[in-house]
């Protein structure tokens, strides 16, 4: 059969296709081209050609896992300057990658959620709480508060550490240095060799920025080992205490270090920028928020939100996946053929070679959701038995998929609820969404205003009153 060719938009001579590239924004840049160029093209850049695909029906053989596994791809080999072998930047051969999936995959289950709702509950009544108390006239910065609680989460469920974002105005040190080694991996991808040879300054900063996660990181690992294994059962003590069934052997401390910075990094970025689009969405359609304050209402009886009632908010979930339909927050991956193949019938792979999977378009696939694929309508989600399951992959595939899936939803349905439950929210400024693009996409600039809705303090459980939800 004849090998089909793939397209590819025109190149300029050593530059290749980067021109096509929006530095800022390349995942909002590859998605543009996908209306030109279809759901596979072909783009060249300094180190390389690659391949982007995102029609639904490529994407589905993509995802066989008899076929393609994932491939560490340029964006998380640079972030594994500091991520190391840990789950998010190891190959599947690589021994650790095995032996930490057996070891964490009980600590991320949905029955381990239960062991985490009191400790998510602390932060969000901090953000709850933040927001009661502010003047009519004040703004709240979205997206910065979002990342103070989704921080502060995995910070505590993670490791019984405080990174206390609500009582400061600039990120914790930790932060600081995390998200500017983020963002200089990202840079790097862009550089010509020879200009980011000639970046000494960058590259100082950058391995100075390491060895300070490094460091915070090794001591919470050394104080918890002094302490002995009284501190609970959270993450890090079971990556202390626990062996793989298979090997029978425990993670080293090296292999530890990676992993609390991929939780840190997987904790605090993807999560804060679904709660930011979340909220965005709900405010640009007020039905939807109408029904939403419903439920939240008809749910959350009690002063608190119990695990269960958590679990019986159906409609804050399906918002929550309707906005990661649209705005997948962790927006590609990749993979490669293990073999020999040819994809979609007319093109072929050799062993090794990968495709790299744009997100955002396949939730965008009219084939598989339909015409009205731009509209925001949670109802999507209604019945699970009618989404198109190989065509929403904001959580990735199969055994390399996201192991914090069951975690980023519950914390995210608990603190939707409560925010819904507890405040009104004001578009004050007319928001126009644009995404900013890091590792991950948020809502950038996105500021509102917000009034209680009850008014009893939030927490206090003296009186009946504090369940008696104004509608
Ligand atoms: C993997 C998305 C939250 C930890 C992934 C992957 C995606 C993803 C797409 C696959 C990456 C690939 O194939 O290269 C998301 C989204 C989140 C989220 C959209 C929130 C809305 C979290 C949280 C944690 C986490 C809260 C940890 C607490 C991980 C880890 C992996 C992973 C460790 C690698 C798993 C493995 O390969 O064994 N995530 N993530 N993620 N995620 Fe998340
Ligand atoms: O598309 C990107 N880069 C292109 C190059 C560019 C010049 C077009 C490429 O081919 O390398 C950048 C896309 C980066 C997407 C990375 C998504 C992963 C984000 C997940 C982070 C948080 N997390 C981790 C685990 N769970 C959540």
């Amino acid at each position: 059969k004849e090998a089909a060719l793939i397209p590819q938009p025109k190149t300029f001579g050593p530059l290749g296709n980067l021109p096509q590239i929006d530095k800022d924004a390349p995942v909002q840049s590859l998605t543009k081209l996908t209306y030109t160029y279809g759901p596979i093209f072909k783009m060249d850049f300094a180190r390389g050609p690659e391949l982007y695909i995102s029609g639904h029906e490529l994407v589905e053989e993509a995802c066989d896992e008899s076929r393609f596994d994932k491939r560490v791809w340029a964006p998380l080999q640079k972030v594994r300057a500091f991520a190391g072998d840990g789950l998010f930047t190891s190959w599947t051969e690589e021994p650790n990658w095995q032996k930490a999936h057996n070891i964490l995959l009980p600590s991320f289950s949905q029955r381990a959620m239960q062991g985490y709702h009191q400790m998510m509950l602390d932060i969000a009544l901090q953000l709850v709480q933040k927001w009661t108390r502010l003047n009519p006239e004040d703004a709240v910065e979205v997206p910065e508060d979002m990342t103070r609680l989704t921080l502060d989460t995995i910070g505590l469920c993670g490791f019984n550490y405080r990174f206390n974002s609500f009582y400061r105005e600039q990120p914790h040190p930790f932060i600081v240095s995390m998200t500017r080694s983020l963002d200089e991996a990202m840079s790097q991808l862009q550089r010509l060799n020879i200009q980011d040879k000639l970046m000494i300054m960058t590259k100082r900063q950058f391995r100075h920025d390491i060895e300070s996660m490094f460091t915070l990181v090794d001591h919470i690992i050394a104080e918890r080992k002094a302490a002995g294994s009284q501190d609970g059962e959270d993450l890090l003590s079971r990556m202390l205490n626990s062996k793989d069934p298979e090997t029978g052997e425990g993670l080293d401390d090296e292999n530890i270090r990676y992993q609390i910075i991929t939780f840190l990094i997987a904790g605090h970025e993807t999560t804060s920028g679904l709660l930011s689009f979340a909220i965005y969405y709900l405010l640009k359609h007020p039905d939807k928020l109408r029904k939403a304050c419903e439920e939240v209402d008809r749910v959350l009886t009690d002063p608190l939100p119990t695990y269960k009632q958590v679990v019986e908010l159906k409609y804050i979930r399906m918002i929550l996946n309707e906005s990661l339909r649209l705005w997948p927050t962790a927006p590609a991956f990749s993979v490669y053929a293990k073999e020999d193949t040819t994809l979609g019938g007319k093109y072929p792979l050799q062993k090794g070679d990968s495709l790299n999977i744009i997100i955002p378009k396949l939730h965008r696939d009219p084939d598989a959701w339909g015409d009205d694929v731009e509209e925001f309508r949670p109802e999507r989600f209604e019945d699970p038995h009618r989404v198109p399951m190989h065509a929403f992959k904001p959580f990735g595939n199969g055994q390399r998929a996201c192991i914090g899936q069951q975690f980023a939803l519950h914390e995210a349905v608990l603190v939707l609820g409560m925010v819904l439950k507890h405040l009104e929210l004001i578009d004050h400024e007319s928001y126009q969404l644009k995404v900013k693009e890091t590792l991950t996409l948020k809502p950038d600039g996105f500021r509102i205003r917000v009034r209680p809705r009850v008014p009893v303090a939030v927490g206090d459980t003296s009186t009946s009153a504090a369940t008696a939800t104004a509608s």
